[in-house]
């Protein structure tokens, strides 16, 4: 498999996945301004919405959309306890987070990026932000990860989005229920290869 990927980007979270499910993959990092592959490749031939991330399949296949993908991904590993099974309630538990990592943080963070953003929206979204994070921080209290006591692909999502305070100025530590869960998932030896591999760390 081969996962095209932007350093930092949301695409962290199913880089985060491939290593935690143990799966044999390439990276191929993508220029998001030229739309261009390291490897000189036009990338909106590979994923037309010219977004990360994408993930190529052995067979060729492509598919996009990140919470999707991580699906896929811990559906070919599904020992490693990263997803529920399939139709069961949990399953469902889990497409409930991805969803509101999706709609309600990963999109309200996306205005932040853009430099042509009046300031007075980047506000708007850093109260947004913020009441989205009070609800996480509440939710946290008493638990290692946001489904339990095990680590899923919730948490890798979640974990990408919200590290992205650090570069937006958003402080985290009036939080402390969501800053020792970032300080745990960064701490877990798949996530700090994977942040090592984008040149995070
Ligand atoms: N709906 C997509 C959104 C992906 C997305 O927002 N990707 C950003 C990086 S986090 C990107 O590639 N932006 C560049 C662009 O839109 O040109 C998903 O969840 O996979």
């Amino acid at each position: 498999m081969q996962l095209y990927y932007s350093p930092g980007a949301c695409s962290l979270s199913p880089h985060i996945i491939l290593r935690e499910a143990g799966l044999a993959f390439d990276l191929e990092q993508v220029d998001l301004k030229a739309k261009k592959t390291n490897s000189g490749a036009d990338y909106t031939q590979v994923n037309p919405k010219g977004y990360v991330p994408t993930l190529r399949l052995d067979d060729g296949r492509i598919l996009t959309e990140g919470p999707v993908i991580v699906q896929y991904l811990a559906d070919q590993k599904p020992e490693s306890g990263l997803a529920p099974a399939a139709g069961t309630m949990e399953r469902y538990r889990l497409q409930e987070w991805l969803a509101f990592i999706s709609t309600e943080l990963h999109k309200t963070f996306s205005p932040l990026f853009k430099p042509d953003t009046p300031e007075e929206s980047k506000k708007i979204a850093k109260d947004n932000i913020a009441n989205r994070l009070d609800y996480l921080d509440r939710h946290l209290a008493g638990k290692q990860y946001l489904t339990g006591d095990r680590f899923t692909v919730a948490d890798a999502y979640a974990f990408t989005v919200v590290n992205w305070s650090k570069p937006m100025q958003i402080d985290l530590s009036r939080w402390p229920n969501l800053t020792a869960y970032m300080e745990r998932v960064a701490a877990r030896p798949k996530v700090q290869e994977a942040l090592k591999a984008e040149g995070l760390v």
